[in-house]
This record gives C-alpha cells, sequence and structure tokens, in this order.
C-alpha cells in the first residue's frame, strides 16, 4: 500500500489481507474477490493495489495499472467460463458508488438485459 492510504478505505484493507474475502484471482497491481452482495452467479469485484477513488483517476495515474485491471476481469471471466459478461464501474454516489476505492464489477453467468437500470 502506499503511504497515502486511507486507514477506513474497505478495498485497502482488503488488499492489505486485514478484512477477509473470497480472493479468486491476483496480478501485479489488482486483486479479483467475490463480492458480498453478489448480482449474478458471477459477481466479482476487481480492484487496483493502488487507492484512487474511481477508475478514471486510475487512467490518470497509471494507465499500465488500469490495463492490469482490466486485464485481470477478462482473466476471470476465463477462469470463470463465462460466454460473455458485463463490466461496471459505478463513478459517484449518483451512479451508486458506495466504496471510493477504484473498482470494476465483473458480472455474468446469467443473461444480461439491456439497458441496465
Ligand atoms: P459500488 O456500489 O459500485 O461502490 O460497489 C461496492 C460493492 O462492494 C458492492 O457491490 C458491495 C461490495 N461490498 C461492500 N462491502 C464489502 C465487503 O466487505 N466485502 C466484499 N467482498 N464486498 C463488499
Amino acid at each position: 500500500m502506499s503511504e497515502n492510504v486511507p486507514e477506513d478505505c474497505l478495498f485497502c484493507r482488503i488488499v492489505a489481507g486485514t478484512i477477509p474475502a473470497d480472493v479468486v484471482a491476483e496480478s501485479e497491481h489488482s486483486l479479483a474477490f467475490r463480492d458480498l452482495d453478489p448480482q449474478a452467479p458471477t459477481h466479482v469485484l476487481v480492484v487496483p493495489r493502488r487507492h484512487v477513488p474511481d477508475l478514471a483517476a486510475l487512467a490518470t495515474a497509471s494507465p499500465g495499472e488500469l490495463a492490469d485491471t482490466v486485464g485481470l476481469a477478462a482473466a476471470v471471466a476465463g477462469q470463470e467460463h463465462l460466454p460473455g459478461y458485463r463490466i461496471v464501474a459505478n463513478t459517484g454516489a449518483a451512479a451508486q458508488q458506495s466504496v471510493f476505492h477504484a473498482h470494476l464489477h465483473l458480472l455474468g453467468g446469467r443473461e444480461l438485459r439491456w439497458p441496465p437500470g
């Protein structure tokens, strides 16, 4: 973890291993673990190890780490044998972001309708 990590950041604590999570995959810069409140048979959160508030901030801070996070999501989709999947990044409270550490939701394993709610 970097020195500017907020002590109360839930996902920083999961990355650090001080809060348990069902980890399904990891890479140099990212960690993937199952969502506590799954919205699909596969619902995995993929987070950068670096603390940034959202995905756009990660793109600004490190395009390479953003690529690592997206790549890990795709690897998990393969691991779970998903024929198709959806990646969602709620950004801002108005879009239902509740944890302000960048993360992707990887959703699959059921029919995913469009438009989303
Ligand atoms: P968002 O609302 O986009 O910020 O997504 C946050 C997600 O984090 C939400 O789907 C529920 C999940 N979540 C909240 N607390 C925990 C936790 O302690 N462990 C895990 N695995 N997931 C959590």
